[in-house]
């Protein structure tokens, strides 16, 4: 039940806060305002401050209609961000990337997890994560972040998550990456409507039952907007809600861009789920 990332454990036996780290320009949420290293650095301290378990850095946005970037601009924004917080801070990191070259450069300069959110479908990324040997995060999407949110269809949302998450699985173990350092993500806002969102969180206990620890990702996100009517900066409490949510059916790691408030409601979830019904 304790990962271990590149040397640094994530302890899955209670549920951890994954604070977000963007380093994009365009970055959802943050406006770019953590472009410079130090920023980046003081943020991730707050974020271990606020108790995070483990930091997300990124150097692609990801949310609907966001530009490609190239490997070299990618590597360019992530590589001094992750030396930084790995030179002063303990906790694991996360490199969120589907690029293989981004991958190896990063793992290389201290991360301890992939996160990608194209489930290591592009060329050469299964074999590189091979070659890194720390634990992978596999997330679903439908199509690419640039054209996802066009016309999302599923016959069955759930169904359809479960089973290329399962693919995706097998296509790991193919290669040599053991069931016991993979991560799954059935991919909330990518290539979903809101209902489609609604359905997958309310049957996430199915996503649960394969057995291997969840990750969800729900912090600001657009759905919320779509049905609440909210502005992103408004959007913190009924991230909270989904994130209790998630947790109450076995999610073990919440993505959030508000770690303190998120780690209060985690814990308070845990609290719950881990009371002695006899004393
Ligand atoms: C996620 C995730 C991620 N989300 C994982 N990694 C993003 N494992 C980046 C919107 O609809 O859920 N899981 N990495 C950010 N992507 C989005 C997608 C941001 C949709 C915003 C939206 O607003």
């Amino acid at each position: 039940m304790i990962l271990d990332c590149a040397g640094k454990p994530l302890d899955l036996s209670h549920p951890q806060v994954m604070g977000i780290l963007n380093v994009t320009p365009d970055s959802f949420s943050d406006g770019g305002q953590f472009l410079a290293q130090d920023s980046a650095l003081a943020q991730a301290k707050q974020m271990v401050t606020d108790g995070a378990g483990i930091i997300d850095v990124g150097g692609e946005s990801t949310r609907p209609g966001a530009a490609i970037v190239s490997v070299e601009e990618e590597i360019a924004r992530v590589l001094p961000v992750i030396e930084a917080i790995r030179s002063e801070i303990d906790i694991p990191i996360s490199i969120d990337t589907s690029k293989p070259e981004v991958m190896r450069a990063a793992v290389d300069a201290g991360a301890g997890l992939i996160n990608d959110v194209r489930a290591l479908q592009v060329e050469g990324a299964l074999q590189a994560a091979v070659d890194c040997d720390v634990p992978v995060c596999l997330m679903h999407a439908q199509g690419t972040p640039q054209t996802m949110q066009d016309a999302p269809q599923y016959e069955d949302v759930v169904t359809e998550v479960i089973s290329f998450l399962h693919e995706r699985i097998i296509a790991c173990e193919k290669v040599g990456i053991p069931r016991d350092k993979i991560i799954l993500d059935p991919g909330f806002g990518f290539g979903k409507r809101a209902t489609h969102n609604l359905r997958l969180m309310k049957h996430l206990a199915k996503v649960i039952e394969i057995n291997l620890p969840v990750l969800i990702g729900v912090s600001r996100k657009s759905m919320i907007g779509k049905l609440l009517n909210v502005s992103v900066e408004e959007r913190l409490a009924a991230s909270l809600s989904l994130a209790a949510i998630s947790v109450w059916q076995g999610a073990k790691i919440i993505r959030s861009h508000d770690v303190r408030e998120t780690v209060q409601a985690v814990m308070m979830c845990d609290h719950v789920i881990q009371v002695n019904d006899f004393d």
